[in-house]
């Protein structure tokens, strides 16, 4: 399964959710796979996007929330498993796209051997799955209850047709309207 196959399956699983995803493949992958949805991208940033979902979750309880990672990106900020363990948002799923690898900065491997899910599993309140197709990816979005972790197993693809690197007031534009939030009377959505 390579990384836009995963997110496509996410996609047709929670369709209705608010989606976070962190830069490089997580970006590229939804943008591809949601025709640019008015997602939340990060272009940059590495390490925040779990940090960010879990404001998302709490300021937008009543919506599902997911978060799109890498796994470089999540061992950049392993801390904020615990803290999606601790505060235990009701409604807030993170998936890592696990291509075992930095992708976008030249495939360096991150050399995690794909223990996301069994370190996500070690921490209480947290559930925790696994996914290598996309089938079983769709399926485990709609069953893990949250909050949870899904290590999705992707491919380590070549670059993505959708540019990672996004114009963060168009993103914050269109994600504030998906999230309900007023529009701001200088906020014009730019092109990505
Ligand atoms: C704080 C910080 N350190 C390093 C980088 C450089 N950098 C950008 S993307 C990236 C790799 C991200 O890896 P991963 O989350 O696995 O996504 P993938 O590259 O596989 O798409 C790195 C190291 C950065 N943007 N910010």
């Amino acid at each position: 399964m390579n990384s836009v196959e995963a997110t496509v399956a996410v996609l047709a699983a929670a369709p209705e959710a608010l989606y976070v995803a962190s830069l490089g493949t997580a970006t590229s992958a939804l943008r591809e796979a949601s025709d640019d949805g008015p997602h939340f991208y990060f272009g940059g940033a590495m390490g925040c996007a779990l940090g960010c979902a879990l404001g998302v979750a709490e300021r937008s309880p009543e919506r599902d929330v997911i978060c799109l990672l890498g796994d470089g990106e999540l061992l950049m900020s392993a801390g904020s498993l615990w803290s999606l363990a601790g505060l235990a948002p009701p409604n807030l799923l993170a998936i890592v796209l696990d291509n075992s690898a930095y992708a976008i900065t030249g495939g360096q491997p991150t050399v995690t051997d794909g223990r996301f899910a069994r370190a996500a599993a070690a921490l209480d309140s947290l559930a925790s799955a696994e996914a290598s197709t996309p089938t079983d990816t769709s399926a485990r979005v709609a069953d893990t209850p949250r909050p949870g972790l899904i290590q999705a197993n992707v491919t380590l693809d070549g670059p993505l047709a959708p540019d990672p690197f996004v114009n963060p007031d168009w993103v914050l534009t269109r994600f504030e309207a998906a999230c309900g939030v007023p529009a701001r009377p200088d906020s014009t959505p730019r092109s990505p």
